[in-house]
């Protein structure tokens, strides 16, 4: 399965808005169907020292407090992604961190209500219901933060992989 140089793993949070807003399937469907296999998948409680530890490099910022708390409020839910250049492929599924620059056809760009705005001014942190990680470094430290080994399937080959 790892043939090719390219080959990838990366990791995806839906955050409390995208769960709570119901776009769990949604979203998993978008990564399914560019054909990246789904290794790793679970909900999570979020607490504080978690939250916080997920966006450490976010620390000093003015949003971080606020981004923790979003990040703790609600249900998460956890995501291991495979696949060629699934790391670069993935942001670009998921867009902009602004919603309103994110393209239509990415997640932020079709499902971040405009109305994220006004929340942003009241919560202190945008409202943009996804996380992925940006770097093959980031990969690796976010996946041993959420997931134990055993957490985690080998790759498997998708019944569509090759069809041309
Ligand atoms: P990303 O999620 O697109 O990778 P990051 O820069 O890593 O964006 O920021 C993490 C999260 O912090 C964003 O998804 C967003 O929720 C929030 N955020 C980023 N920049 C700002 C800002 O300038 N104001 C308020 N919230 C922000
Ligand atoms: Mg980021």
């Amino acid at each position: 399965m790892n043939e090719n140089n390219t080959w990838e793993r990366t990791f995806v949070l839906i955050k409390p808005d995208g769960v709570k807003r119901a776009l769990v399937g949604t979203i998993i469907s978008r990564f399914e169907r560019v054909g990246l296999t789904l290794t790793g998948l679970k909900l999570v409680s979020v607490d504080t020292e978690k939250a916080e530890k997920h966006y450490e490099s976010h620390r000093g910022k003015a949003f971080f407090d606020p981004l923790v708390r979003l990040l703790s409020s609600g249900p998460v839910a956890a995501m291991a992604l495979e696949g060629a250049h699934a790391i670069s492929v993935v942001r670009k599924i998921v867009g902009s961190t602004e919603p309103k620059e994110a393209p239509p056809g990415s997640i932020r760009g079709d499902f971040c209500h405009m109305s994220y705005a006004r929340s942003k001014e009241r919560l202190g942190v945008i409202p943009n219901l996804i996380h992925a990680s940006d770097s093959p470094e980031s990969a690796v430290w976010e996946l041993a933060l959420w997931f134990a080994d055993e957490d985690l399937v080998q790759p498997y080959e998708r019944a569509d992989a090759g069809f041309m």
